[in-house]
């Protein structure tokens, strides 16, 4: 078994291949972020629906946006994301 695991990791790939990037969709509109960016997108069930839903920062106010995951490779047009009824905020940020 060790040796199998040893075997693998020699046998990997040194550089990871990745796909060309693909502009996303959002309703009718591109996803953008504002300037000066720092969105760090991710990938999260925010509403619990079972679909991924893409989660985009803001790094202006500290703002979070929130594209929720339609199925079938699409997205809802973002809303910000919200705490209590409020757009959430992450403190500290400028
Ligand atoms: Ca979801």
């Amino acid at each position: 078994m060790l040796m199998e695991v040893l075997l693998s990791l020699v046998l990997a790939p040194a550089t990871p291949a990745f796909d060309a990037p693909v502009r996303m969709k959002a309703g009718d509109r591109f996803v953008q972020v504002e300037a000066p960016g720092f969105a760090a997108p991710c990938w999260h069930d925010v509403d619990g629906d079972g679909q991924g839903d893409l989660v985009v920062g803001q790094f202006n106010d500290g703002k979070i946006r929130v594209y929720r995951g339609l199925g079938k490779g699409k997205l809802a047009p973002g809303e910000w994301l919200k705490a209590e009824g409020e757009v959430a905020q992450v403190p500290g940020v400028w």
